[in-house]
């Protein structure tokens, strides 16, 4: 079969352009299956999808099927992304994050008009066996994870267990990337490189906490690590086959087993890796570290590391965002990080349930005293799947029009609590005030940011993120509390 695999343009707000990594196994998947796969990636096309619909009918060899990935805050674009297909005559299938929370949804008018199949889960599998026996002229029956619709009725099947052997899969397509479209993948010392050849690698899948803000659909409870050589060997094929300049590591938890994270590191430096800097996308988490393995990670190429801060107040660590860590461990993960030479980043998280502002003051005291060279400050947003989202529906309401809404970068106030203590106010005045006094205050950062090059040669991008965090916008003060347009999105 011919199918085009796609990702829509993440309208949300975000200048950096990452892989859409999953895309990428499911096309090594089907490709090894003897199908004729292209990706899509709205982001980085100047073309619309109609382009090379157009181009395979001129040359007589159509598409035959389009599968789209969503994201929660994505899945709208999506939606319009196959109703365009469906039009001109493709098979329509959609899965990923959002369909593995909600997959009836777009089996529902009027969706149903335009989608033909939906995803749960880890889908190599399962969509290569769609795609067979479709092209065999067979009906599906029972393939884990499938939903679809038969004289009316929904038809869905259990989704399958989580790949277990992960080293079976082959590696992503990362050939069918248009990577020199993708740009660097973090901020920092280095601005916005739009032509990076930037890939991206998933050494394991999954991750055993339950941090009661994260939602991971898809890759679930479990870990599962690949092999240190299968990923060894990817890394190889990135950098020495692919050109890679920029390696990003997106796993949700990489380092949960230390002495396999020692380990990649030192077959790194001795396979001559180490010359391509590396960074952890996502966040290591703190308690998996020790000054060895940030020492080995400088030595094996990563430039910098990124932790999952997300509060300043223990109680709310513990209790509240359940992350399975202590405020030392943060201070000692920071200290060490920093004296092994590595660049740090640090993630927070404002207006959680049960934030006040003596938390959120809290942790804007702790981003300052542990100095990271870059703070990312988001505002709570509740995932339908997670806990929090679960604890809002019981003991408050979520503000938004629709699912896009849910984009982290969406800074807007997206709940309250009925608890007579939670403010959505205060949260974006303290969320703001974080921005301002971790950049704005402090010489030394504000002389950081002017040292990037691409805050003078893009000066409309630059305003508007000055506009963005440290001003605000009209919509950002109206979407707060009780504006009266604001519905509950329903789940
Ligand atoms: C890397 C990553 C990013 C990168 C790259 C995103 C990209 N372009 O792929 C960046 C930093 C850009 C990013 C951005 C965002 N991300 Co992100 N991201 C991740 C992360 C850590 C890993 C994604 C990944 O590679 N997974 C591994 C692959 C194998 O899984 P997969 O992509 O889901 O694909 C599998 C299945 O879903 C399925 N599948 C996927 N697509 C399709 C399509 C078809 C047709 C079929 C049949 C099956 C199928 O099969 C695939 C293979 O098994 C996940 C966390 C996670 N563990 O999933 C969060 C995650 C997906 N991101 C999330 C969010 C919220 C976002 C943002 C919306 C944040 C924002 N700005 O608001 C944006 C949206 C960007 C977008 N294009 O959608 C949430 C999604 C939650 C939700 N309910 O949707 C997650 C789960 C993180 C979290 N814990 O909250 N993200
Ligand atoms: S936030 Fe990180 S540590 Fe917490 S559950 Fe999600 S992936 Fe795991």
């Amino acid at each position: 079969m011919r199918i085009i695999l796609a990702s829509p343009e993440a309208k949300v707000w975000s200048a950096r352009k990452h892989i859409p990594l999953g895309l990428g196994y499911l096309a090594a998947v089907l490709r090894e299956g003897g199908h004729d796969v292209i990706i899509f990636d709205a982001a980085v096309e100047d073309v619309g999808i109609d382009y090379y619909l157009d181009l395979a009918e001129a040359e007589g060899y159509p598409y035959n099927m389009i599968g789209v990935t969503a994201t929660t805050p994505l899945i709208g674009d999506a939606w319009e992304m196959v109703e365009l297909c469906k039009r001109r005559g493709l098979i329509t299938v959609l899965g990923g994050p959002h369909l593995t929370i909600m997959p009836l949804e777009s089996l529902q008018a009027p969706h149903d008009a335009y989608v033909d199949y939906v995803f749960k889960g880890e889908a190599e599998y399962s969509f290569l066996e769609l795609v067979n026996l479709l092209e065999a002229g067979k009906e599906p029956g029972v393939i884990p994870g499938i939903n679809f619709k038969r004289g009316g009725e929904i038809l869905s099947s259990p989704e399958s267990p989580m790949i277990p052997d992960l080293d079976a899969l082959p590696f992503p397509a990362h050939d069918l990337f248009k990577i020199d479209r993708y740009t660097n993948l973090q901020p920092l010392t280095d601005g916005l490189d739009r032509h990076a050849r930037s890939f991206t690698i998933l050494t394991s899948r999954g991750c055993p906490y339950k941090c009661t803000f994260c939602s991971k659909p898809v890759t679930g409870d479990t870990w599962r690590a690949r092999s240190v050589e299968s990923v060894v060997q990817e890394w190889k094929w990135l950098v020495n086959g692919l050109g890679a300049t920029e390696i990003g590591v997106t796993d949700d938890i990489w380092n949960l087993k230390l002495p396999r994270a020692k380990e990649l590191c030192r077959r790194l430096v001795e396979e001559g890796l180490n010359h391509v800097p590396w960074v952890t996308v996502h966040g290591m988490k703190v308690n998996h570290t020790d000054l060895e393995l940030f020492q080995l990670m400088k030595a094996a190429g990563c430039k910098r590391v990124g932790f999952g801060v997300e509060n300043g107040d223990e109680n709310m660590l513990r209790n509240v965002i359940r992350k399975g860590q202590t405020l030392d461990q943060v201070r000692e993960a920071f200290k060490q990080a920093k004296a092994a030479g590595l660049q740090t980043m640090g993630f927070f998280i404002f207006g959680m349930p049960g934030d006040t502002e003596e938390t959120m003051e809290k942790t804007i005291q702790l981003a300052l005293e542990l100095d990271p060279n870059l703070a990312n400050f988001m505002l709570a947003a509740p995932f339908p799947g997670t806990v929090m989202y679960d604890q809002i529906m019981e003991g408050g309401e979520v503000f938004a029009e629709n699912w896009t809404d849910f984009a982290i970068h969406e800074q807007k106030s997206r709940f309250t609590m009925h608890d007579g203590q939670y403010d959505p106010e205060l949260v974006i005045k303290k969320w703001r005030e974080a921005y301002r006094r971790f950049y704005l205050y402090r010489p030394e950062r504000v002389w950081e940011k002017m040292m990037f090059k691409e805050n003078w040669t893009n000066l409309p991008n630059t305003f508007a993120q000055i506009k963005r965090f440290f001003i605000g916008s009209k919509d950002q003060t109206e979407a707060i509390g009780s504006s009266p347009q604001k519905q509950k999105v329903t789940a």
